[in-house]
């Protein structure tokens, strides 16, 4: 356990590793190089947590409370601003506690988000996680839109030793989650996870994607525990968190999995998304292989950043 709890913190910090040189090696070189805490100081911590992809609204939160703590503390020494920093960016994180029930009821995950981002490779992930669980997973290819998603997401089925339920290219996205729930019903399965298309450059067209499947949903399968997740990029920084804003006016999102931490330097993305939307970042993709879905764990996360190893 000790063994595994070290490879989990190690992976995460080798993932973050080029977002820790982005954000932590700036912040670094202002502590050593700043006498005495001045706006200058406070200034160069800000524009960093900007440049870090924190966005304007966490940083200026994270400043002033940091500003505010120093004063209270009565802190002389720029050094010892270093912790309270780390303490400032996990309570802008704070969304209250994360929600995992899912994984324990009888559920459906609806994954939706644009192009690219990973979720299908997210689901695939997932439904091998809920696997290894003991759990009995179902996936449906609820994505009709090019046929290549289909059996890529078989692939993934196969990989994690799940069950799939598909339709043809081009059919309704939510005949095939009707079936899939049949299927599901059926097989008494624990999780069905929905892979979408997802599609949000169309608004109009998403609302009634998603309300036509939430309808199925809701009328077939109303036992079921409902989770919407929505993927986003995390290599694309601002963007995934425009994304996210727009996906939270048409849909009750109830989380965020965060993909492709393993190559990006913004991964402060993190920090921006729970700190503005208030919604839960649930999952980090930091790879591509089936293991390399993680839990999001917000002191965890910072402390990697940070290289801060916790002691218990
Ligand atoms: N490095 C890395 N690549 C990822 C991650 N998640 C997804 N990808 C890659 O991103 C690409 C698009 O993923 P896909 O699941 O097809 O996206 P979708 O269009 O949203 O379903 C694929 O090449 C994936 O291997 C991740 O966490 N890290
Ligand atoms: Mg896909």
């Amino acid at each position: 356990m000790e063994e595994k709890k070290k490879g989990f913190f190690k992976r995460l910090v080798d993932g973050l590793a080029k977002t820790r040189a982005n954000i932590v090696c700036g912040i670094d070189s202002i502590f050593s190089g700043f006498s005495s805490i001045d706006e200058d100081f406070y200034e160069e911590i800000e524009e960093i947590l900007v440049m870090g992809d924190l966005g304007i609204n966490a940083t200026t939160a994270i400043i002033e409370d940091l500003k505010a703590k120093v004063k209270e503390q009565k802190i002389k020494d720029p050094i010892l601003c270093k912790q309270l920093l780390i303490d400032s960016i996990k309570q802008q994180m704070n969304v209250g506690e994360t929600a995992y029930e899912f994984e324990n009821k009888t559920s459906v995950v609806l994954v939706i988000g644009v192009n690219g981002v990973g979720k299908t490779t997210s689901v695939g992930k997932l439904a091998g996680k809920l696997k290894d669980q003991g759990k009995r997973v179902i996936l449906a290819a609820a994505d009709t839109f090019r046929a290549a998603a289909g059996e890529q997401l078989t692939e993934w089925a196969n990989r994690a030793g799940v069950e799939i339920i598909g339709g043809q290219e081009g059919s309704d996205p939510a005949s095939v989650v009707y079936d899939a729930v049949a299927a599901a019903k059926a097989r008494h399965a624990d999780v069905l996870l929905c892979d979408t298309a997802g599609r949000l450059h169309n608004k109009k067209n998403l609302m009634s994607e998603l309300g036509k499947i939430n309808r199925i949903l809701e009328r077939e399968y109303p036992e079921a525990y409902r989770e919407t997740l929505v993927v986003l990029d995390g290599t694309t920084g601002q963007n995934a968190l425009a994304q996210a804003r727009q996906f939270k006016e048409v849909a009750d999102i109830t989380g965020i999995i965060l993909t492709k931490l393993d190559g990006t330097a913004k991964g402060g993305i993190a920090v921006a998304i729970q700190s503005e939307l208030h919604i839960p970042v649930k999952y980090i993709g930091v790879g591509e292989s089936i293991d390399d879905l993680q839990k999001f764990n917000a002191d965890e996360f910072v402390n990697a950043l940070f290289h801060v190893q916790d002691e218990d």
